[in-house]
C-alpha cells in the first residue's frame, strides 16, 4: 500500500456486505456487542493496530467493542526502541481513539521476555541496574497514562508449561520476586489501574494454571498489589478446556478478577461452514464460562478480523481465528458472541457479495469480488455495480465483465457458476481511477 498517497489504509478501501440473496433474508445484529456487554456489565474488547483505526476497521472497532488493547503499541520495544528515546505515537493514538469512543483500555504489557528493545536484551546489567531499568520503565509508561487506563497486564507469560518459572531476563536477573516488584511499581505509578498477571495455556486446570494460582494466592497473602489474572485463550478448534469455568472460578474465589484477554480459536485452512459452526459454538462456550462467573470481567479477542490476526504468520496453514472474516463480514462466531451476551440474532443465511480493493496505485487498482453462500447455493450468478467516480474497467478474470457508461455487469465464467452451500467464488479485475476511488455497492443477481 506504499503507493497510496492519500493516507488511506487497506481497511478503508474494503467494503463490507453488499447484498444477500436466498431465504430467509439477512438479519442485521439487533445490537452491537458492546451494548449487549454493557447491559451485563462485562467487557467485550479487541486488540487493535493503531494505523488501521480508520475506515471499516475503525468503524467496527468503535461500534462493537467497549474496550481496546494495543496489540503491539505499548510493548517496550515499541515505546523505547532506543534507550531514552520514546515513541508513544501509536499508543497515544489508540488511547485517544478509545476515549473518543467511550472505551476502556487494557495496557499491554510492561514486563515480558519478548518484544523488548535490543539495547535492553543485549545489554549487560548488574542486578541493581536491571531492577532500576524495570521500575523506571513501569513508572514512565504507567505514569504517562495515569488515570486513563482501566487495566495493565503488568507481567506477561512468567511460567513454563510445567509450572516452573520461565528463564527470562527478569527471572534470571532479579529472581522470582521481579513479579512482586513490578506490581508494586505499577501500583505506585497509577493507583487506580487494575493490575494483572497474564499468561497462555492457563485456561483450564493444569500444571501451569496451578502455578499461576499458587503465585497470585501468595502475592495476595503478602499484600502485594494484584487485582486479577488474564487468561489469554489462544485456543485451537476442538480444544476448549473442559475445566475453563472451574478454573475461572478458583481464581475468583481468591478474591481476584479474571479476564479472558486474547481470545482466538484457530483452525486448519481453508475454513468451511462446518468448522466455522464449530468455532462459533466454542466462542460461545468461552463467553458463557465468563458470563457465568461474576468476577470474570469480560473477554477480549486478539484482533477482531482475520485480516489482523497473528495466527497465519505464526502457524502457517492455520487461521480464520477471529469473529470477522478478512473482508469484515461477521462470521458465525460473531453471532455466537452476541448470543452469549444475551443478543437474539441468528446468523444470516443466503449468499453475500463483497467488493474489495486489494491493491491500488496512482491511476489504477486491482479489485476483487467474492460471493459467499451459507444456507443457500447458486447455479449461476451475476454481480453488477455502478462506478461512482469515473473508474474504468480494463481487464477481468474468472468472470465475464462489461462496462457501459458507469455500469459494470459481470457474470460467471463457464467453470465457476456453481457456488455451493458453505462455499465461495472470487473474481478479479483491473480498472483505472483518478481523483477518488469510492467502493460501490454490488448487487448479486
Ligand atoms: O503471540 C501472540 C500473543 C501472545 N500473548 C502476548 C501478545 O502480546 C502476543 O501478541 C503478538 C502480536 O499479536 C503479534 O503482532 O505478539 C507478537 C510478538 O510476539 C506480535 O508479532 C509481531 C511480529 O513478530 C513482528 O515481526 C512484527 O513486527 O508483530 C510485530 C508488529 O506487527
Amino acid at each position: 500500500m506504499r503507493s497510496l498517497r492519500t493516507g488511506l489504509s487497506l481497511a478503508s478501501l474494503v467494503s463490507g456486505l453488499a447484498l444477500l440473496l436466498g431465504a430467509p433474508p439477512a438479519q442485521a445484529a439487533d445490537a452491537p456487542l458492546r451494548d449487549l456487554a454493557d447491559a451485563k456489565s462485562k467487557v467485550i474488547g479487541t486488540a487493535v493496530t493503531g494505523s488501521k483505526l480508520t475506515g471499516t476497521y475503525g468503524e467496527i472497532a468503535a461500534r462493537e467493542f467497549n474496550a481496546l488493547t494495543p496489540g503491539n503499541a505499548m510493548k517496550w520495544g515499541s515505546v523505547e526502541p532506543t534507550r531514552g528515546t520514546f515513541n508513544w505515537a501509536e499508543a497515544d493514538q489508540i488511547v485517544n481513539f478509545a476515549e473518543a469512543n467511550g472505551q476502556q483500555v487494557r495496557g499491554h504489557t510492561l514486563v515480558w521476555h519478548s518484544q523488548n528493545p535490543s539495547w535492553l536484551t543485549n545489554g549487560t546489567w548488574t542486578t541493581a541496574e536491571l531492577r532500576q531499568l524495570m521500575t523506571d520503565h513501569i513508572a514512565t509508561e504507567v505514569g504517562r497514562y495515569k488515570g486513563r487506563l482501566e487495566t495493565w497486564d503488568v507481567v506477561n507469560e512468567p511460567f513454563n508449561e510445567d509450572g516452573t518459572y520461565r528463564q527470562t531476563l527478569w527471572y534470571n536477573g532479579l529472581g522470582a520476586d521481579y513479579i512482586a516488584e513490578a506490581l508494586t511499581a505499577a501500583r505506585a505509578a497509577d493507583p487506580s489501574a487494575k493490575l494483572y498477571i497474564n499468561d497462555y495455556n492457563v485456561e483450564g486446570v493444569n500444571a501451569k494454571s496451578t502455578a499461576l494460582y499458587n503465585l497470585v494466592k501468595s502475592l495476595k497473602e503478602r499484600g502485594v498489589p494484584i487485582d486479577g489474572v488474564g487468561l489469554q485463550a489462544h485456543l485451537i478448534l476442538g480444544q476448549v478446556p473442559a475445566t475453563l469455568q472451574q478454573n475461572i472460578q478458583r481464581f475468583a474465589d481468591l478474591g481476584l478478577d479474571v479476564a479472558i484477554t486474547e481470545l482466538d480459536i484457530r483452525m486448519n485452512l481453508p475454513s468451511d461452514s462446518a468448522k466455522l459452526a464449530q468455532q462459533a459454538a466454542e466462542y460461545k462456550q468461552v463467553m458463557n464460562a465468563c458470563v457465568a462467573v461474576a468476577r470474570c470481567v469480560g473477554v477480549t479477542v486478539w484482533g477482531f478480523t482475520d485480516s489482523d490476526s497473528w495466527i497465519p504468520d505464526t502457524f502457517p496453514g492455520q487461521g480464520a481465528a477471529t469473529p470477522y472474516d478478512e473482508n469484515f463480514a461477521p462470521k458465525p462466531a460473531y453471532h455466537a458472541i452476541a448470543e452469549a451476551l444475551g443478543g437474539t440474532t441468528t446468523p444470516p443465511t443466503g449468499c453475500t457479495v463483497t467488493y474489495s480493493v486489494v491493491h491500488q496505485w496512482n491511476g489504477g487498482f486491482t479489485g476483487q469480488v467474492r460471493i459467499d453462500c451459507s444456507g443457500a447455493s447458486l447455479a449461476s450468478w451475476k454481480a453488477n455495480w455502478t462506478f461512482g467516480a469515473g473508474q474504468q474497467l480494463t481487464q477481468a478474470w474468472n468472470a465475464n465483465c462489461t462496462q457501459s457508461g458507469s455500469a459494470v455487469n459481470c457474470s460467471n465464467a463457464s467453470y465457476n457458476g456453481t457456488v455451493p452451500d458453505g462455499g465461495s467464488v472470487t473474481f478479479g479485475f483491473n480498472a483505472s481511477w483518478s481523483g477518488s476511488n469510492p467502493v460501490p455497492v454490488v448487487t448479486l443477481g
